[in-house]
């Protein structure tokens, strides 16, 4: 009898967390699901399928396409109910989540250990913290990917080769704010929109991630040059609304967070490969494309970045001074290892060895 009634409570128990349960959750991404953000979120839904043998169903929505294109309505949508998850980047949150602005900060982050720095320490918690108080709870970090310049009218190598190029820019205020400390002409457009206004020469330019967009849309179709400036870096955040996220047991939780890990680590390990000296392949495919590739040095980037300081003065105390101080601080006490001059050294000497030997043949 004792045992029969402990089955029966067993089974009472398991058809309570089962009918909290979702039959399918929705997970939103701005991007295409061809593109590695897109298959960051594919991945992430895959492990979790599995490893919960198929209890927790995840159904990715790619391409913006549970807020009707409008990407900086991503967190309201999260908010809302409207999707259970997301793979996000910190810019389409930060019109909403004043913050997350710290990685739009012109030339803040000089490499990839910085941005680990910042996201895997201190600052990266307590802005996890911020936006669970909004109602979301960030599992892990992934990436876009450090936001390059291109454009198809001529290099761009110091501030007056910018001035006046028309530049699609994601409709947050603050790259309004930095492109017109560059004198150039920004214009706000949805992703969605953007490929067709490149195709058009709607626009002359714009800035995004080479392996995480760039290349995988051929950036090399519409612009024949790119600047690699390093200029800002887009995070992902691999997050849950609160309201889902509660209704898991603990034991899936952890298991949603490690998958989350696992799935922002391939998903890093992607789109870095080939940005860090001395492996510089993925600027080389794009010269291979016929692209003409500039590596700014350290100097060149001075020239832009003294431009910006009225951006600092008018983000800094919106961000928060206190968070950007633990920025800088973490960013610090990371060895300047794989500086963007490296990257311009290397590719010098990758050039002046080729033409060595083009010369010598
Ligand atoms: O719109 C962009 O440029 C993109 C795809 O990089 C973002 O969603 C921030």
């Amino acid at each position: 009898m004792r045992i029969l009634l402990s089955l029966m409570l067993l089974v009472c128990s398991s058809v309570a967390i089962a009918a909290d349960y979702k039959a399918e959750y929705r997970m939103s991404v701005v991007v295409g699901s061809n593109l590695p953000w897109g298959e960051g979120a594919t991945r992430f839904a895959d492990l979790v399928r599995e490893r919960s043998d198929g209890k927790i169903n995840i159904k990715v929505y790619a391409a913006s396409s549970l807020m009707a294109g409008k990407q900086t309505n991503e967190f309201l949508i999260m908010r809302q109910g409207v999707s259970d998850f997301a793979l996000a980047s910190t810019i389409n949150w930060s019109s909403t989540i004043r913050e997350l602005n710290l990685f739009n900060l012109p030339f803040l982050f000089p490499d990839y250990a910085a941005v680990d720095s910042v996201t895997q320490g201190e600052v990266g918690q307590m802005l996890a913290d911020g936006i669970e108080k909004k109602g979301v709870t960030v599992l892990a970090w992934g990436e876009n990917g450090f936001r390059e310049l291109t454009n198809s009218v001529r290099p761009v190598s110091k501030p007056e080769d910018l001035k006046g190029l028309k530049i699609r820019v994601v409709g947050t205020p603050i790259f309004i704010d930095i492109m017109q400390a560059f004198e150039a002409n920004p214009i706000n457009m949805n992703w969605g929109e953007a490929k067709i206004a490149f195709q058009q020469g709607v626009v002359d330019g714009q800035e995004n991630p080479v392996n995480s967009i760039l290349i995988p849309i051929k950036i090399w179709d519409f612009h024949k040059n790119i600047t690699f400036w390093r200029y800002v870096v887009d995070p992902l955040m691999l997050s849950v609304s609160n309201k889902t996220w509660e209704k898991f047991s603990p034991e899936d939780q952890a298991l949603l967070r490690q998958a989350a890990i696992d799935a922002t680590n391939w998903q890093k390990d992607v789109v870095r490969k080939g940005l860090i000296a001395p492996d510089l392949s993925a600027h080389e495919q794009l010269k291979a494309e016929g692209m003409t590739v500039t590596v700014l040095t350290a100097e060149q980037i001075e020239a832009f970045k003294a431009l910006t300081k009225p951006v600092y003065d008018k983000w800094v105390p919106r961000i928060g001074e206190e968070l950007v101080a633990k920025a800088r601080a973490a960013i610090a006490v990371v060895p300047k290892a794989e500086v963007a001059t490296e990257a311009a050294e290397v590719v010098e000497e990758t050039e002046a060895a080729a033409e060595g030997e083009a010369a010598a043949q």
